[in-house]
């Protein structure tokens, strides 16, 4: 099923409560009309770069990208590494601006070690989007931001304290310790637990790299670690689906809860064998084609990413720069066994 938040919100009005009110700025304004209120047809040619490939967030995302550009006219590719490392996606973000491709979508691995790549793009004329992941105002045109950071780590952190009872020893298992995106929500997290949650104490954060069995690997040592442990938070995809894995045929099955951000699909059957009680995410499907909409408007010179930068992305309707040129999709959405059935992504 594809989503717009909004549309969601409808679906599932009632037995969902979002952490976080809407914030205005940024949101799609709701029907754009379809292609048509997509701002005109345009032959950009658009390269999607993803932390990795063989992500199944990463391809969701991307055949949203795809659908856009489809939808526009233009061209899109989509080239990346094997393991989520800036050095992989270096030579990606050369090899696209030596072809003189019009933008570039990324998500980084790397909050600064992309900057030069990414400003010799820019010199050649390629304009740079992230997505997901930033790398930072200066070293970008435009982020398009799934969620607020805010949003994203205070509905994990009420999520675990929800299913611990509000106290206890908890873990973070995250993707690469130098993902932009994940070390931003650990920051605001690690803050939320302090002030609003004191008895819960957060032993450890590991890092599975956004590799399956790394990831499986560091939930079996979490575990042996630290005995007394009651939660797990692990705020990436491949992160909670190898964790969900590993619990679901060991005896903290149940007892040690799991919570984070994953994809209905790799989650539905920890939620229904009862490992899992509620995660959440966006609409990954949404954030890619958000995004290749903001490169398209980059391209044909109909924004330049300043604040109050309006343009059309087709069916989501029309985005708004914010502050930091930054775009913002929506807000963080939770599954539980009352709605994932209604999700295919
Ligand atoms: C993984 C990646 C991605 C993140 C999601 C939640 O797929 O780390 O960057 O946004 O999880």
């Amino acid at each position: 099923m594809k989503f717009q938040n909004k549309k969601v919100l409808g679906l599932v009005a009632g037995s969902v409560v979002l952490a976080l009110a809407a914030t205005g700025c940024g949101k799609g304004s709701g029907d754009g009309g379809g292609a048509a209120g997509g701002g005109g047809g345009s032959k950009a040619t658009i390269t999607f770069l993803p932390k990795n490939l063989g992500n199944p967030y990463f391809d969701t995302s991307d055949k949203g990208g795809a659908n856009a550009i489809k939808e526009f006219g233009g061209t899109y590719s989509q080239v990346g590494p094997q393991d989520a490392s800036p050095d992989g996606q270096a030579q990606y973000i050369d090899t696209a601006a030596q072809k003189h491709t019009d933008a570039i979508v990324m998500s980084a691995n790397d909050p600064k070690a992309l900057c030069d790549s990414v400003k010799s793009a820019q010199d050649a004329g390629t304009k740079v989007v992230t997505f997901d992941s930033d790398t930072g105002p200066g070293c970008r045109d435009l982020f398009v931001n799934q969620a607020t950071a805010e949003g994203i780590a205070t509905v994990e952190v009420d999520m675990i304290a929800d299913q611990i009872g509000d106290a206890g020893e908890i873990a973070i298992l995250s993707s690469t310790p130098n993902a932009t995106n994940q070390n931003a929500w650990i920051e605001i997290m690690k803050k939320d637990l302090a002030t609003n949650h004191p008895k819960i104490k957060l032993d450890e954060v590991a890092y599975g790299t956004d590799d399956d069995q790394t990831s499986f690997d560091k939930t079996a040592s979490l575990l042996q670690k630290h005995p007394n442990l009651k939660g797990i938070i692990s705020p990436t995809t491949i992160g909670i689906a190898a964790a969900a894995r590993y619990l679901s045929t060991s005896d903290k099955k149940g007892k040690v809860a799991l919570t984070g951000l994953g994809t209905p699909n790799q989650m539905r059957k920890y939620v229904t064998d009862g490992t899992v009680t509620e995660f959440a995410l966006w609409n990954p499907e949404d954030l890619g084609y958000l995004a290749a909409y903001a490169a398209k408007a980059l391209v044909d010179g109909d924004i330049t990413g300043k604040k109050g930068d309006t343009f059309k992305a087709g069916k989501l309707g029309e985005f708004k720069v914010g502050d930091d040129q930054t775009v913002l999709l929506g807000d963080p959405f939770k599954f539980n066994k009352s709605n994932i059935g209604q999700f295919n992504f």
